[in-house]
């Protein structure tokens, strides 16, 4: 597992570690802490290539993450004072979309700061996937 964020340093804690656990059961579980508005990517391997993963931030649905073929799921965060993250298998994938992840200003709907931060999390960042980043465009367009 690798955390890198976008400048300074990020504390990590792992609290468990064993994604051979069978569905239902949290394998990875950490503790993060840095600066607020510092992004940190998290990057996350020796998962079941293309299965879904929901991530939980602080108890609470986060993001579900489709691993790659090699195994490996990346996303990110921004907001912070510490927070745990946790991640079990999902057989889901609709459970929360982008769309949802960047809606962060409390206003229904993406806005366009949202998209911005969207892109700027593909491009820049390389945090997202490119899918990610048109979906919350696709959102922005038609919600
Ligand atoms: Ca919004």
């Amino acid at each position: 597992m690798t955390a890198i964020p976008s400048s300074g340093s990020v504390e990590i804690i792992v609290n468990k570690f064993d994604t051979s656990l069978a569905q239902g059961q949290i394998l990875v579980d950490f503790t993060a802490d840095t600066i607020d508005n510092n992004e940190v990517v998290f990057k996350v391997g020796d998962l079941k290539p293309n299965q879904y993963y929901l991530i939980k931030k602080e108890g609470v649905d986060y993001l579900t993450k489709q691993a790659d073929s090699s195994g490996y799921i990346q996303f990110s965060n921004s907001q912070w004072s510490t927070k745990t993250f946790t991640i079990e298998e999902t057989s889901s994938s609709t459970t929360i979309t982008p769309c949802d992840t960047y809606n962060i200003d409390g206003i229904p709907g993406i806005q366009f700061e949202e998209v911005v931060k969207a892109i700027s999390d593909y491009i820049v960042e390389d945090a997202i996937t490119k899918d990610d980043a048109i979906e919350v465009i696709i959102c922005y367009f038609t919600k």
